[in-house]
């Protein structure tokens, strides 16, 4: 903190010097015992916040997080949507960039934020530990850049998450050992909070106090587990400016959908006088999945400043689509344009393709132990997969075993490019839903130009999946509905100004394109931000080799970096 302080003092005197471009946080795990629905439990957190602490950095800053555990569960972090250039040793999923911090021991991640501007969040990355271990990443604009849009008045956070009154962890633990789906959660949050709509919880409500003529920015972050979400405010419009810390070209819209991984930066203009009215603000899941979900809504209350009336009763609530309004969605995404202006954010779309792939992703299931009976489809287990290939994760970590060239047992480069046996992926699911197991990996030179095709499958149902990449941004060239068609499909792409995420949609019972360049050695892990389909095996990862100069390769690991 002491150095934050330093920081900000002496920049404001000079500009931007080097001492001043370095952030210390530490990070303490430790348990802290939390009440929420008139219940209280302990839960795992970082420095004793629910959610946790902000990260705050300017573009261009060195980050240092030390990351010290005191719990006995192992613990990594990741710093979710960090392009971690040449930096693959921070970016943290378990047993695939690093070794579990056990308990009583530290590590420090150690990167720079490098073009890269908004709202991201950082997240345990092992098992299901993320529920409770997730905060704010806020990267301000390099000291004498501005935004595109005027400055606002006050910036505010607003982070989604989901909240079980049992242990998260004995929820998938019970789900991985019957083979049925996990129980739902039993509320959603907003900044921690479920809201009045919840038994017992009015007096656990999130408020924003607003004043009137004002501009807001308010940074969503959608840290849920399983569900994407529909948010929106009464009586106000919100205009969209930025999305997964990448600039957009400004849209408004009273409903912003938000899927898990996502964060998007809304600008809300306040009424010009002050109203003598509340307005709630609520979030509720878009779902697609056969299964249960939890169908509930959270709330919270924005209210304007000042000498309150006596009309305090007026209390409006904003209306949000259905659960399933999946055209509703469809329409939402495509307004997401990158801002492409060059004083801002240039689309570096890449124009040409040198390796194509297609990927199924959806759900499946693996056999139940001879003799019994699973909870899952017709006695099996459930089992998630992209390609047909559910991914185990090694005993160790693959960034190591790559970097040390000892792949040897622990995995192959032989992920398939396209599906094995194709078939209709969006038509009357076949017979046979078993999926195969591995650990299976994509390599690649540095510097590849790749095209991607998610493709959705109705296996047990059409369901639309999050699906974030590490390492890299992407831009969505193309999407639909339907089995993608390749002769006719990318006619239709855009190559001039898509929006450039690092988690997208896979449309329910359709397809994304996306494209991006291979500009970052390692090995960086993608899976669907549902938790639950992460576990079932819906992840796989992708090695990009070093290139030939020294700025092309990636270093050694630091000295302290776990040991499995
Ligand atoms: C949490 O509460 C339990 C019992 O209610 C207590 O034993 C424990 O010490 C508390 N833990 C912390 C970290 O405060
Ligand atoms: C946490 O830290 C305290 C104080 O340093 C120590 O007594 C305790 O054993 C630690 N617990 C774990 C699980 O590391
Ligand atoms: C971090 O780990 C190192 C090496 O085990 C140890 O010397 C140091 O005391 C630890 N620091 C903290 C704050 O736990
Ligand atoms: C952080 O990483 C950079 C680049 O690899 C390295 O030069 C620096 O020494 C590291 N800092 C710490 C404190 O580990
Ligand atoms: C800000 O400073 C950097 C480094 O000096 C420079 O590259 C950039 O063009 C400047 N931006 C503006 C908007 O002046
Ligand atoms: C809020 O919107 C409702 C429905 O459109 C409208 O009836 C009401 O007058 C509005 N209230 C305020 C304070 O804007
Ligand atoms: C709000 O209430 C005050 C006092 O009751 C009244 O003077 C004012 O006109 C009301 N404003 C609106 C927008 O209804
Ligand atoms: C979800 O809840 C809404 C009302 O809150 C209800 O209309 C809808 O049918 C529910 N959907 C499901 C799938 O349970
Ligand atoms: C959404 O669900 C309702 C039942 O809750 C159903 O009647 C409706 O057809 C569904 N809509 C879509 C677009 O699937
Ligand atoms: C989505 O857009 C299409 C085409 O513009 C339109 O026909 C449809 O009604 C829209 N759906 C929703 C739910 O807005
Ligand atoms: C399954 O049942 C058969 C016949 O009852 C028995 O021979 C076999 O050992 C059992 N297998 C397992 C794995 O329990
Ligand atoms: C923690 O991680 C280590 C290294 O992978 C592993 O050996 C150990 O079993 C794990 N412990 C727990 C409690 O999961
Ligand atoms: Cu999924």
């Amino acid at each position: 903190m002491a150095a934050l302080l330093f920081c900000v003092l002496v920049s404001s005197i000079l500009t931007e010097p080097a001492s001043c471009t370095t952030r210390h946080y530490t990070f303490n795990i430790v348990q802290k015992n939390v009440t929420r629905l008139c219940k209280t439990k302990s839960i795992i957190t970082v420095n004793g916040k629910f959610p946790g602490p902000r990260l705050i950095a300017r573009e261009g800053d060195q980050v240092l997080v030390k990351v010290v555990n005191n719990v006995t569960n192992n613990i990594t972090l990741h710093w979710h949507g960090i392009r971690q250039l040449r930096s693959g040793w921070s970016d943290g999923p378990a047993y695939v960039t690093q070794c579990p911090i056990q308990t009583g021991q530290n590590y420090t991640y150690n990167f720079t934020i490098t073009g890269q501007r908004g709202t991201l969040f950082w997240h345990a990355h092992i098992s299901w530990l993320r529920s409770t271990l997730h905060g704010p990443i806020i990267i301000l604009p390099k000291k004498n850049e501005t935004y595109p849009f005027r400055k606002p008045y006050k910036e505010v956070p607003i982070i989604f998450g989901e909240w079980w009154n049992a242990d998260p962890e004995a929820v998938i633990s019970e789900a991985l050992q019957t083979g049925g789906g996990p129980n739902v959660s039993d509320a959603y949050t907003i900044n921690g909070r479920p809201g009045p709509s919840y038994n017992c919880s009015s007096k656990d409500t999130f408020k924003l106090k607003v004043k009137p003529g004002k501009t807001y920015l308010l940074r969503l972050i959608n840290a849920a587990m399983n569900d994407e979400l529909f948010f929106g405010i009464a009586n106000h419009t919100l205009t969209i400016v930025e999305a997964d810390a990448v600039y957009v070209k400004p849209f408004s819209t009273s409903v912003v959908v938000i899927t898990p991984g996502q964060t998007t930066n809304v600008l809300l203009k306040t009424k010009s006088h002050h109203p003598n009215a509340t307005f709630i603000m609520a979030a509720q899941p878009y779902s697609t999945g056969q299964g249960t979900f939890d169908n509930s809504t959270v709330t919270a209350f924005l209210e304007y400043e000042g000498k309150n009336p006596s009309n305090k009763n007026a209390i409006f609530t904003p209306t949000l689509p259905q659960f399933n309004a999946t055209s509703f969605v469809a329409n939402f995404t495509k307004k997401f344009r990158s801002l492409n202006n060059p004083k801002y954010t240039i689309a570096n779309v890449p124009q040409k393709v040198d390796k194509q792939f297609f990927f199924t992703v959806g759900l499946g299931t693996t056999p139940c132990n001879q003799n019994s009976t699973c909870a899952g489809p017709n006695g099996t287990k459930f089992a998630a997969s992209v390609n047909n290939v559910s991914f185990a994760l090694p005993a160790t970590a693959l960034l190591q075993a790559h970097f040390s060239k000892k792949s040897n047992g622990i995995y192959t480069t032989d992920f398939p490019t396209n599906p094995q046996n194709p078939f209709n992926y969006t038509g009357t699911p076949p017979n046979n839903t078993l999926v195969s197991n591995g650990t299976r990996l994509v390599s690649l030179p540095f510097n590849t130009s790749v095209e991607l095709v998610l493709q959705d499958t109705s296996i047990l149902g059409a369901e639309s999946h999050p699906l974030h990449l590490h390492g890299f941004n992407f831009f969505i060239v193309g999407e639909g509905f339907g089995n993608y068609d390749p002769t006719n499909d990318p006619l239709n792409f855009n190559l001039v100004d898509p929006v450039e995420r690092n988690t997208v949609g896979v449309p329910s019972g359709g397809w994304v394109a996306i494209r991006f360049l291979t500009d970052n050695p390692g090995v960086w892990f993608m899976h669907c931000h549902f938790d639950v389909h992460t576990s079932w095996g819906l992840r796989m990862a992708w090695i990009v080799l070093d290139g030939p100069l020294p700025s092309q390769q990636l270093p050694p690991p630091p000295f302290d970096l776990p040991k499995c």
